[in-house]
């Protein structure tokens, strides 16, 4: 039986992962880099979860000579994430990304009929709380019985942490809980978790491997409770 509805935020609750982009890019030109990631590079980047870690990824490899001894590394990482951040949230609280076709409707149908709502994201919280005060209102937190986020659980999306620890929150068994996802890392910590897990890619995860979803769909915009209901059920009904 269903019992609750856990979100990924980027590319799932809303496709923000352009924004992530240009805020990437407006970060390297504040801090004077001539880097400038474009959509294809950020493509195979987002195969690394968590804007550090994929910062520190494309300097390992695009320019290693540069990359200073750790003792400074973490300093210019966290400054640089910092610009990112700031120019992310700037953007979103213009409200220039807005929720993805059927999730508003979605979590209201869920609050209407009781059921429970958590997050489970591998990005930073001043960007849940910039987007979903922008989307939800400022008591948005109220609408979500746990969140887990990159400060709760450091280990990152392919890793199943936060999604244990959202499982663990809720109090629930992972046979009746449904994730949501857009990306082939989220897949995988949802499935390392036990929770059956719908797709919604966007044009930044389309070729990835979906492998052992629930199902893979365009948008939320035709999936009612009653759908998800019915599809958990046949899905736990075959394993
Ligand atoms: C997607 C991510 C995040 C964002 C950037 O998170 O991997 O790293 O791309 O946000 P989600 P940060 O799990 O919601 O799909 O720079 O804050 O990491
Ligand atoms: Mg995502």
């Amino acid at each position: 039986m269903l019992r609750a509805l856990i979100f990924d935020v980027d590319g799932t609750l809303a496709d923000t992962e352009a924004g992530h982009l240009a805020a990437f890019n407006q970060a390297f030109a504040d801090f004077g880099l001539n880097w400038h990631w474009n959509d294809a590079l950020y493509c195979d980047l987002l195969t690394v979860s968590g804007g550090k870690e994929r910062i520190l990824h494309y300097w390992k490899s695009a320019a290693p000579q540069s990359v200073p001894a750790a003792c400074d590394l973490q300093d210019v990482l966290d400054r640089l994430h910092q610009l990112k951040t700031a120019a992310y949230t700037r953007s979103v609280r213009d409200g220039a990304i807005g929720l993805r076709a059927g999730v508003r409707e979605l979590l209201t149908e869920a609050g209407d009929n009781g059921l429970p709502l958590a997050i489970a994201t591998t990005t930073s919280p001043a960007n849940i709380d910039a987007l979903l005060v922008h989307e939800l209102g400022s008591d948005w937190r109220s609408a979500f019985a746990v969140i887990g986020d990159a400060v709760t659980a450091p280990n990152k999306k392919p890793d199943p942490e936060v999604y244990q620890q959202v499982l663990a929150g809720l109090g629930l068994e992972s046979r009746h809980c449904l994730a949501f996802e857009d990306s082939a890392n989220g897949l995988r910590a949802s499935q390392g978790a036990g929770i059956a897990t719908l797709i919604t890619p966007t044009r930044f995860t389309a070729g990835h491997d979906f492998s052992g979803a629930l199902r893979v769909c365009d948008d939320l915009g035709e999936v009612g409770l009653a759908e998800l209901q019915r599809w958990h059920g046949d899905y736990w009904h075959r394993k």
